[in-house]
């Protein structure tokens, strides 16, 4: 069955979404999501440049040899540009594999290893009211488990924290990156008072967990775990920025606080240390940029050999398409942890349509051939890309710090 076409859609319904059709013969359509966020038009090029002329002729069932054929093929290697792309394709490949033999992806994957994904969803508020009430919300939604953020007293922009209008909060529109500021020695007084609040409010019935967004030394997160040990974190994410694998040890070396880390991650490269000498208790690697379903599960099946558990990231920068995948990756690996949800917000439902349902915490792809996911190019049409950015991060004294 040869691919016949290749296209690759950059739409902007509320957020920017790279998405890329692959059309093979007797009309079967696969998606993959391209989306890179604020480098979505890197993503874009290299794929309508210099990869989707090379998938027209191509036998769509070959997911490996094209997997493989984009990964060696290109000589420079690896890189979130090159493996988001190589993402797009390997699940848009999957996703005709499962239309052609009828099957949901996960049972070409080896079927339901588990009867639903459980998902975390996020809360945050500017205070911690604010903070309690969006997290009786989400309680209410029925979520298991729920990350935390709260505005740190003192600076005028915190991460993580949604507006009022509560679902997005990071990219901002325009040419120019938002500026935040940052103060460590203020978050690192605030962060334990914000699990101890939610402790005292909600006690341990939900899984709480927090992103730390790789803004901390390993030893000022050494003694942020320390700290977090009596609320009894499910984890804290990205506590320091990974480039570093070996620094975990440091980490390790004075706390149980579970720790993830992975997000950024493009290849089982950047996390073999923290896997193989157990620095990490999550790998967050997800489908959209660590090279699709065919490297992510190479990553996860790492991971398992050496205890490490998945928890994919899920952020609504990640499309319905990747988010699909990533639910047919969990259900059928053996050492799925966790998921992060975070939604997509309208307009974005005018484009995308997905099987997946969200039920008691858990979340599962249904049943649909492929990934049960479908795009509508007409629709998308009506909203094109916008400039929009992450912000970038300095601290008080104006020296650039990690976002
Ligand atoms: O900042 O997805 O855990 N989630 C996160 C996200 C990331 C964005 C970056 O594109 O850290 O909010
Ligand atoms: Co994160």
């Amino acid at each position: 069955m040869k691919i016949v076409d290749a296209r690759v859609i950059v739409s902007s319904p509320g957020r920017n979404y790279v998405t890329l059709v692959i059309e093979a013969e007797d009309g079967v359509i696969g998606l993959g999501d391209a989306t890179l966020n604020g480098r979505e038009l890197a993503v874009a090029s290299y794929l309508r440049d210099h990869v989707c002329p090379l998938l027209v002729g191509r036998d769509a069932r070959r997911i490996e040899d094209t997997w493989q054929y984009l990964y060696r093929g290109a000589y420079w290697r690896r890189g979130p540009v090159t493996m988001t792309a190589i993402a797009a394709v390997d699940v848009a490949l999957w996703d005709i594999k499962g239309k052609i033999a009828g099957l949901p992806v996960y049972e070409l994957l080896g079927g339901a290893a588990r009867d639903g994904v459980m998902v975390y969803c996020h809360a945050s508020g500017s205070t911690l009211d604010d903070l309690s009430a969006d997290f009786q919300g989400r309680m209410d939604q029925g979520y298991l488990a729920i990350r935390a953020q709260a505005a740190i007293p003192g600076l005028m922009k915190t991460y993580g924290i949604a507006p009022t209008d509560g679902q997005i909060y990071e990219p901002a529109s325009g040419n120019v990156p938002q500026q935040d500021t940052w103060e460590t020695s203020t978050y690192l007084d605030f962060a334990p008072q914000v699990m101890a609040h939610l402790r005292r409010e909600f006690g341990y019935v939900v899984h709480l967990l927090h992103d730390v967004h790789h803004r901390l030394t390993p030893i000022e997160a050494a003694r942020l775990g320390g700290a977090l040990e009596p609320y009894r974190m499910f984890w804290i994410e990205d506590p320091t920025p990974a480039e570093d694998q070996s620094a975990f040890r440091l980490i390790r070396q004075h706390t149980t606080t579970p720790i993830a880390v992975g997000e950024v991650f493009n290849s089982i490269w950047d996390c073999q240390q923290l896997i193989t000498e157990r620095l990490i208790d999550y790998i967050r690697t997800s489908v959209s940029h660590t090279g699709g379903i065919t490297h992510l599960r190479r990553v996860f099946a790492l991971a398992d050999l050496y205890g490490v558990r998945s928890g994919s990231h899920g952020a609504g920068d990640l499309s319905p398409i990747a988010m699909a995948a990533a639910l047919h990756v969990d259900l059928s690996i053996p050492n799925f942890g966790i998921q992060e949800y975070m939604g997509h917000r309208d307009p974005a439902g005018e484009l995308f349509s997905s099987s997946y349902a969200f039920r008691d915490g858990y979340m599962h792809p249904g049943n649909q051939p492929g990934l049960g996911v479908s795009f509508d190019e007409e629709a998308a049409a009506k909203f094109p890309y916008e400039p929009k950015y992450l912000p970038v991060n300095r601290r008080r004294d104006g020296s650039m710090h990690d976002w």
